[in-house]
């Protein structure tokens, strides 16, 4: 059975989004971050980072949004959602997903870290005209990445779109411009998948 540790509105998203486009079983397990729960010694042991989302699978337990969702397309996607190791588009594949955590990511969780995320005393409200411009950066790429293409890989939706798309739509919240038309576009084919509102559902 399939568990993912999880709280609503979180990168946790991104996984029961992917295991819903995969028609998989799964059980939410909720960790309440706001009553600490990330930090229980219960949720440390499976997560010692105490963050979310978390996955366990049998006798593996895995963190990172990210390699989690390589792994669950891998072992039980049959390349429909996750290309297969070793071709042309599962390179292409895992720059995007990089790329979407490593560039477009960061500066946003930069700008959410320093609004709410650190402790108050840590918190540096300098920073987030540079990373607002550094998103900024990341999105002129996003858009010249995806061109006229309805997905980032071409015509077939991907898990890269799943960590994509959810980054955005985090832009969106933190009220960061988008003015690019292929990326409002690819927004809002994004969200209106299925696969994401039941997983949003889900969560609750
Ligand atoms: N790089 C990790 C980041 C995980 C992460 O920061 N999760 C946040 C929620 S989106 C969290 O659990 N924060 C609680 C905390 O930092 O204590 C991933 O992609 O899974």
């Amino acid at each position: 059975m399939i568990t993912v540790y999880g709280y609503p509105n979180t990168r946790t998203n991104r996984v029961t989004w992917l295991l819903e486009e995969l028609s998989l079983d799964y059980k939410f397990q909720l960790v309440d971050l706001m009553k600490g729960e990330g930090h229980s010694a219960e949720f440390r042991a499976i997560n010692p980072s105490g963050k979310v989302p978390a996955l366990s699978d049998e006798a593996l337990v895995l963190t990172e949004s990210a390699a989690i969702m390589s792994y669950l397309g891998d072992k039980y996607g049959e390349a429909s959602l996750v290309p297969s190791p070793g071709t042309a588009k599962r390179g292409l594949y895992d720059q995007w997903a990089c790329f979407a955590i490593a560039e477009l990511e960061q500066p946003l969780w930069t700008i959410g870290k320093h609004k709410f995320a650190l402790p108050k005393e840590r918190r540096v409200p300098e920073v987030f005209e540079t990373a607002a411009w550094e998103f900024q950066q990341a999105l002129a790429l996003l858009s010249t990445g995806l061109g006229d293409k309805n997905y980032i890989l071409g015509d077939d939706f991907s898990a890269a779109d799943i960590i994509l798309g959810h980054t955005l739509f985090w832009a969106i919240s933190f009220k960061q411009p988008i003015d690019q038309q292929n990326i409002k576009d690819y927004i809002d084919r994004l969200k209106v998948r299925p696969g994401l509102l039941t997983a949003k559902k889900k969560e609750g």
